[in-house]
């Protein structure tokens, strides 16, 4: 019996003692990864980590104090056997009919009372649990207080139900003893169905080759061989393989030493849960490829994007019409005073667009509404012209570019993400381009100093011929009527009013001869600043509409990245 025991102790041992509060960590990292990654990727990848932290939580919530066990095997192997066995009592049914156990039987050793929150999440029936505590007993029991011990149907059942609640309750156990025999413990089922997914689990799992009473004694140690071999193959290597048999309480005894361990070590439920956490961190683990670097939205990629929305929302045409309007406005401010009248006809090629309005004369009148606190009137839609097809092409591409770039070293889902990101709030780009060109301070509004010299120099020499002309004028009139000539002042042999009508005039022509290239050269100048200045409305637009969700996804992978780091390391 010492014997038994020792080896089952040398079987079942593991140095690596579960930390609940590392447990929790690696759970809330998973939980965190969860939140991160929601709405970027495909729920059904996310399936078994929700489940995983759902359950986890209720689990941790529940007694702690309590293992629950499930004996699991095919129909016969002698799972109820042993379940009475260990209980003393028949509380499951044995029989010849197979499959026999059709519903998950309970017994509790030690008061039901915090064991029954736990069966009922478990989802065992109150008419199948049963309690093993008795006066008669004594101490004998007490090694085994905080067992539940579940006596399952058989997994390879020819009713699907029984196949359901197996792998329902295979779920949620803390420790699972797989009971064989030794007519079917190499099945097929058994081993690529169950075992062979359980590698992660090999803390809380136990074989049993159970009916060892049939076989001669020198067939034994082979048969147990040959299962272990089989284990083995199934990545169990270290999970205790022990003969059983369910007629006597020697046969029993591995068992019940297996389960003694486990409830005083009550390390199972922890186990069983960071196993569960290997298996979901493994299966997230390509959508965060460990070597990959996090993406980025480079500089010269924005800045094809800004340079193909400037073209779409109108920009160079917007220029233009400054530079015009610039020409426009300074001509009327210092051409000749008598030609402005005919430039004045003209429109301003900016308010052609809808733009600049309230430039030349007064501000728009405020709406009604001003007083009510709103601070600006809304700005009006513009004229600029649609974008064409070509320039419509070219952000399709730059918003491909920018997901391409940022999306490349990525695994494929995030890839997904980042496109579908770049694109997500496309059909609010052209108000938001619209409201960037229209509300961008286009800088002609200032009437410079020096329009304002040339056109004082302007009305001067205007006026003084205007005075030469009326003095000549008057003279003509006194001559006709036969009055007293005019005396002229003279400037050197030409009469004053002569000097001051033709001066003027040549004076006039010569000041807008001259301010010509100056209005070409500071035209320009404007041009270039009011495309500056709507190259950076169209930048911030670009940044908030297109790359900003783009980095929110790369900073969400970034994130689930870090969490599921976390998660992975089980120290
Ligand atoms: N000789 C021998 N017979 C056993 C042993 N264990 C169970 N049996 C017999 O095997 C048959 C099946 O036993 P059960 O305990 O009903 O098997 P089970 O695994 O619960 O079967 P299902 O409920 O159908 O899944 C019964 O006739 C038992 O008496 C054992 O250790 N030795
Ligand atoms: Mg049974």
């Amino acid at each position: 019996m010492t014997d038994i025991l020792g080896r089952v102790r040398d079987a079942f041992r593991t140095d690596q003692r579960a930390d609940p509060d590392r447990l929790v960590e690696r759970l809330h990292a998973i939980n965190r990864f969860l939140h991160t990654v929601d709405g970027h990727l495909p729920d059904e990848r996310l399936v078994a980590a929700h489940t995983l932290v759902e359950r986890a939580g209720t689990r941790l919530a529940l007694s702690l104090n309590h293992t629950v066990v499930a004996l699991a095997g095919a129909t016969g192997s002698g799972k109820s056997s042993l379940f009475n066995s260990l209980a003393r009592f028949e509380m499951s049914p044995v029989g010849v009919r197979r499959p026999t156990t059709g519903v998950t039987h309970a017994c509790v050793w030690g008061p039901l009372d915090g064991a029954t929150r736990l069966l009922d999440w478990v989802g065992v029936l109150p008419r199948h649990r049963f309690v093993r505590e008795s006066a008669l007993d004594g101490a004998d029991e007490a090694a085994l207080h905080g067992l539940v011990l579940l006596d399952l149907p058989d997994f390879d059942s020819v009713e699907w139900s029984h196949r359901t609640e197996v792998d329902r309750l295979l779920g949620l156990v803390d420790l699972v003893v797989w009971v064989v025999d030794p007519q079917k413990y190499a099945d097929r089922v058994l081993h690529r169905g169950y075992l062979r997914e359980l590698h992660r689990h090999r803390d809380v799992t136990v074989v049993l080759l159970n009916q060892a009473d049939r076989l001669q004694p020198d067939e034994l140690p082979r048969v147990l061989a040959d299962l272990r071999r089989l284990v083995d193959a199934d990545q169990l290597s270290g999970v205790p393989v022990l003969a059983t048999s369910a007629l006597s309480d020697t046969g029993t005894a591995p068992l019940r030493s297996v389960l003694e361990q486990a409830v005083a070590e009550r390390q199972a439920a922890l186990r069983r849960l960071s196993g569960d956490v290997d298996t979901v961190v493994e299966g997230l683990a390509d959508l965060v490829g460990t070597d990959r670097a996090d993406g980025d939205v480079d500089r010269p990629t924005i800045r094809r994007l800004i340079d193909a929305l400037a073209g779409a929302a109108g920009v160079p045409a917007v220029a233009e019409a400054t530079e015009q309007a610039y020409r426009h406005r300074a001509v009327a401010a210092t051409g000749w005073p008598l030609a402005r009248g005919l430039r004045r006809l003209r429109p301003d090629p900016l308010r052609r667009l809808h733009l600049g309005d309230g430039v030349d004369g007064d501000p728009a009148p405020l709406p009604a509404s001003a007083g009510l606190g709103i601070q600006r009137p809304p700005l009006a839609a513009t004229s600029v012209p649609e974008p064409t097809a070509a320039q419509r092409s070219a952000v399709g591409l730059a918003l491909r570019a920018v997901a391409d770039r940022a999306g490349t070293t990525l695994p494929a889902p995030w890839s997904a993400a980042v496109a579908t990101a770049a694109r997500s709030r496309l059909a609010d780009l052209p108000d938001a381009l619209d409201r960037a060109v229209a509300g961008t301070d286009l800088g002609v509004e200032r009437r410079p100093v020096w329009w304002r010299v040339v056109n004082a120099v302007q009305w001067l020499v205007t006026v003084a011929a205007t005075v030469g002309l009326g003095w000549l004028i008057l003279g003509y009139a006194v001559r006709a009527l036969g009055l007293p000539e005019l005396d002229y002042p003279m400037v050197g042999v030409v009469p004053l009013p002569t000097v001051l009508l033709l001066g003027g005039l040549l004076l006039g022509a010569l000041l807008s001869l001259l301010a010509k290239p100056v209005i070409r050269w500071a035209a320009r100048r404007a041009r270039w600043r009011a495309e500056g200045r709507m190259h950076d409305a169209v930048a911030e637009a670009a940044r908030g509409y297109v790359v900003a969700p783009v980095r929110e996804v790369l900073r969400a992978y970034a994130e689930a990245r870090s969490a599921l780091a976390v998660a992975a390391k089980s120290r």
